[in-house]
């Protein structure tokens, strides 16, 4: 009898904001209760380097290596590298630090020798010590690509190169249709004891994830119950473009608006105190929190929240 492959949450995750709840998780559950799933959308080729700055801010979190300012990078850092290269003549928008450098050429060296993404990522968490499972969404492919009204944009040239200012029309993911979800992610949905989306960004951070071929069917068929942490607090959002993002595509910037971007994919959603008004109001279980995370106890609390309202949700068998 083959021992059954435990039981585990599934955690969603992209950019900074999610990373926060993802590392208060971290702190809840033991490795081999946990299984987090991170965005490859904003992914990208540069200086030569195969760019996972989501896998990055992730793996720099639960690692406690992360620039506590910015939230993406390393702490502990130097700049000679980008030094150099401007001396060049080279691309200076996109900030490699020097350690950081050595992750990049790492994955790079380890993509160009045959290794899948998920192979490189795991040599990655095991030379920082990270003991908890972190998969890409999947080994193939998918750039994000932000339909703005002076053209197309790939996400980091949207994001970093031109600072979020272009007017965005729709949004793209490129290669998504050829790309198939991490295998883990589809075993754990078949004895998921809860499927947790990270408080980031909908349409650029969770929509890739949700949008690979076959990843709804699974999340619909998991047993598990699906919760999502509102990136939206009181009308604004807390980090990134969301709200701007939002406004630009006539979408009312309301937590509510969230819940129905999610709709057929959540069973409940989490709200922030602030938005209380809208508690026991939507057409899925809402839950009502301290969803601001400042310090690291907010994030351990949030991420405590969050498993309590899962295991009070029924599952979906
Ligand atoms: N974000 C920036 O706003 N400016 C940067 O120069 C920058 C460099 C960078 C380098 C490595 C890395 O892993 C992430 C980096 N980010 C930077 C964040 C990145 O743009 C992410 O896509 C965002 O966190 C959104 O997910």
């Amino acid at each position: 009898m083959e021992t059954p492959i435990e039981s585990r949450y599934l955690i969603i995750t992209g950019g900074v904001g999610g990373a926060k709840l993802a590392l208060g998780l971290a702190h809840c559950l033991k490795p081999t209760e946990a299984l987090f799933a991170v965005n490859t959308g904003d992914d990208f080729e540069h200086l030569g380097f195969a760019i996972s700055p989501d896998l990055d801010t992730l793996i720099y979190t639960l690692a406690d290596m992360n620039n506590k300012e910015v939230g993406w990078g390393r702490m502990d850092e130097s700049w000679q590298f980008m030094d150099a290269l401007e001396q060049l003549g080279g691309p200076t928008w996109f900030k490699l630090g020097d350690r950081d450098l050595a992750l990049h050429t790492t994955r790079s060296r380890m993509l160009a020798d045959g290794a899948t993404l998920s192979e490189a990522t795991a040599h990655i968490c095991n030379s920082f010590g990270i003991s908890h499972r972190v998969v890409p969404m999947s080994d193939d492919p998918v750039r994000t690509t932000v339909h703005t009204n002076d053209g197309e944009l790939s996400f980091q040239h949207y994001f970093v190169r031109d600072r979020c200012q272009p007017q965005v029309t729709g949004f793209e993911f490129k290669g998504i249709e050829a790309a198939v979800p991490q295998p883990e992610i589809l075993t754990c949905l078949e004895n998921s004891r809860g499927v947790i989306i990270c408080p980031s960004n909908p349409f650029v951070s969770v929509d890739p994830l949700l949008n690979l071929p076959g990843m709804r069917h699974a999340l619909s068929q998991s047993p598990a119950p699906v919760v999502a942490v509102s990136p939206i607090v009181g009308g604004t959002a807390i980090k990134g473009p969301t709200a701007k993002m939002m406004r630009e595509l006539n979408i009312p910037v309301t937590a509510e608006q969230v819940a129905h971007h999610y709709r057929g994919v959540i069973d409940g959603f989490i709200l922030d105190e602030q938005d209380v008004s809208l508690h026991e109001t939507l057409d899925v279980t809402t839950y009502v929190a301290q969803t601001v995370m400042v310090t690291l106890q907010d994030r351990v609390e949030l991420g405590r929240t969050v498993l309590e309202f899962i295991n009070s949700l029924k599952s979906k068998t």
